[in-house]
């Protein structure tokens, strides 16, 4: 027998997670004693609520796992929901848990009472997770706790919500919590009728071999742990990868297949090898298929010309024809893998001429304006910061991106080798997302290193947590591209008047200063020949580092072909 605040973390460890993301308060008090009776869950305290649940969030993402964060409900878990919608858009499996009044008190005007009878935190979170249940009753919790958890973890994964009263906080609970089989975490299903299908597309009855054949890797590649299976099958048969941005480095970026990403952002090597002349087959694995990973749906999904491998019927069928795999990427890349002697003959008849055509794209420019990498200016352009940081960060270093200008300069111009390597909410894209969900990502993976890059505005809405990783002395190396102004709204709005150009500046603020109010180190830096040695500082010292970069509005991003492919199409048509 023990309290229900017990038998969740208990459950929680067992589940194998060793951080819980936290902000404390009367309704979640009876955690404090819990928390001080275990040792598996370190407790993170964070400044707000919606940055422990980024701080779950990041955790879940580095780690494979899923992310706790815990709140009160009412106000804190009000402060939540941005983050919570993030994961549900980004399918990162975080758990939410809100305490509530005792469901004895509901309704009667208790402090904070946001219970079914008042606000009814279950009701708002619901269109924004996959699950959203009181416990109303300290019986229900095993079951109810046990259904929340597999819902977590269905892949895709999502959010779920537990709003806990306090009687089933407090009330002895005997059942005993049994962990999740990993068999069904990790399950893999796959359409072997479908999959058997494709095969046909990769190697013809009629022995007409198709040469130009590529992959487009997307998130699901992530899910299902398959970046090996992945350069496996490209090796085998040399066929050139893109990856969407939400998948940067679930294939290396230095490999002599990568074409690199393909969408907002992406390469000209991508542009040129799925766009200007489609491939004849074209295998798209696990990506949702939306505006930024298609350019602006432009993608041509061609029925016979592109298999489409997910999970989800919905993420296949709204966009395509009738030439879909519903399964796991892992499964089918295995299954591809055991196809090895029914797709030889048509590989090996045209591998030589995949790898002319290959040849070809590679040989040209692979980035736009790859000179704004040494660029001299002062103040600084976005370009060099991406490259400098790039140079002396480690392989296997995590890179968190914000939202902003700054996330097109760094998914252009920085390289990655490495699943779960470069982090970034693509879908939701909340301005500060990456500050807090680098502490998770820190809990997760104490040994690697971990920057941010982020912007000045994004360090109005979120840097608040720098203070805690300063309170941990996690060395995360935060790096502010501070161009004083919301700058990729700034780049269209100064078109427009004085007004949208005044409105979309902000003030020149001292963030080394605020950084070292808050406890972390911090260094301003406004000409390129800083960035490298206050680079190689950040990374070597104890707890974090902010660097706060005065760099230029001015410099357009690098989305070249991406406003192309916006000014040629129109879905709609
Ligand atoms: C929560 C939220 N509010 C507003 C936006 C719209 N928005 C996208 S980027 C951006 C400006 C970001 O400014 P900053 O962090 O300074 O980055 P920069 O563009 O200057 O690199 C804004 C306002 C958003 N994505 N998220
Ligand atoms: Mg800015």
């Amino acid at each position: 027998m023990r309290p229900g605040t017990d038998f969740i973390l208990d459950a929680l460890a067992l589940e194998g997670l060793d951080h819980l993301f936290m902000v404390p308060g009367g309704l979640v008090d009876p955690f404090l004693p819990a928390l001080g009776r275990q040792t598996a869950l370190k407790p993170i305290v964070a400044a707000q609520e919606g940055g422990a649940a980024y701080m779950a969030d990041g955790y879940a993402r580095a780690s494979g796992n899923f992310g706790a964060a815990l709140c009160i409900g009412g106000p804190g878990l009000a402060n939540a929901v941005t983050a919570i919608a993030t994961a549900q858009t980004d399918h990162s499996p975080v758990l939410v848990i809100s305490g509530e009044v005792a469901t004895l008190m509901e309704g009667l005007g208790s402090f904070q009472d946001a219970s079914p009878q008042t606000l009814d935190d279950v009701s708002i979170l619901k269109p924004i997770v996959r699950y959203s249940s009181s416990v109303d009753n300290p019986k229900n919790m095993p079951h109810i706790f046990k259904r929340a958890l597999l819902q977590l973890r269905t892949r895709p994964g999502g959010p779920v919500h537990l709003s806990v009263p306090g009687d089933s906080l407090r009330d002895e609970i005997s059942a005993q919590y049994t962990k999740i089989e990993s068999s069904l975490v990790h399950p893999a299903p796959l359409s072997l009728s479908a999959a058997h299908d494709s095969l046909k597309h990769l190697a013809p009855p009629s022995g007409d071999a198709p040469v130009k054949i590529a992959i487009l890797a997307g998130s699901g590649v992530e899910h299902a742990e398959a970046a090996s299976s992945l350069r496996k099958f490209a090796e085998l048969w040399r066929i050139p990868v893109a990856t969407t941005l939400r998948a940067k480095g679930v294939f290396p970026e230095d490999h002599p297949l990568s074409l690199g990403v393909f969408g907002y952002a992406g390469t000209h090597h991508s542009r040129m090898a799925l766009l200007d002349a489609p491939p004849d087959v074209l295998i798209v694995l696990g990506s949702g298929l939306n505006e930024r990973d298609t350019m602006h749906w432009s993608l041509q999904l061609r029925p016979g010309a592109t298999i489409c491998v997910n999970l989800s019927l919905t993420s296949i069928g709204v966009h395509t024809q009738g030439c879909g795999v519903v399964g796991d990427c892992g499964a089918y890349l295995a299954y591809l893998l055991a196809s090895s002697d029914d797709l030889r003959p048509s590989m090996q008849k045209s591998v030589e001429a995949r790898v002319a055509w290959l040849e070809e794209i590679r040989s040209k420019p692979r980035l736009q304006d790859i000179e704004n990498c040494t660029s001299e200016a002062a103040p600084v352009h976005p370009a060099r910061i991406i490259a400098d940081l790039r140079r002396v960060f480690p392989r296997d270093g995590i890179l968190l991106v914000d939202s902003g200008a700054h996330r097109a300069f760094a998914g252009h111009y920085w390289e990655s080798y490495e699943p779960r390597t470069y982090i970034s909410a693509t879908n939701l894209g909340p301005m500060g997302w990456a500050i807090p969900a680098a502490t998770g990502v820190q809990c997760a993976q104490p040994k690697r290193k971990v920057a941010v890059i982020t912007g000045d505005g994004c360090m109005r809405m979120a840097g608040i947590e720098v203070a805690t990783a300063a309170r941990y002395q996690l060395p995360i190396v935060f790096v502010v591209v501070n161009n004083a102004a919301l700058g990729n709204v700034w780049l269209r709005a100064h078109e427009l008047g004085p007004v949208p150009d005044e409105l979309t500046r902000l003030p020149d603020h001292d963030w080394a200063a605020f950084a070292k109010a808050l406890g972390s180190r911090g260094e301003t830096v406004r000409t390129p020949a800083e960035l490298g040695p206050a680079f190689e500082r950040a990374l070597t010292g104890a707890g974090p580092c902010l660097i706060d970069v005065k760099a230029d509005k001015a410099f357009a991003t690098p989305v070249k072909d991406w406003a192309a492919a916006h000014a040629a199409f129109s879905y709609h048509e």
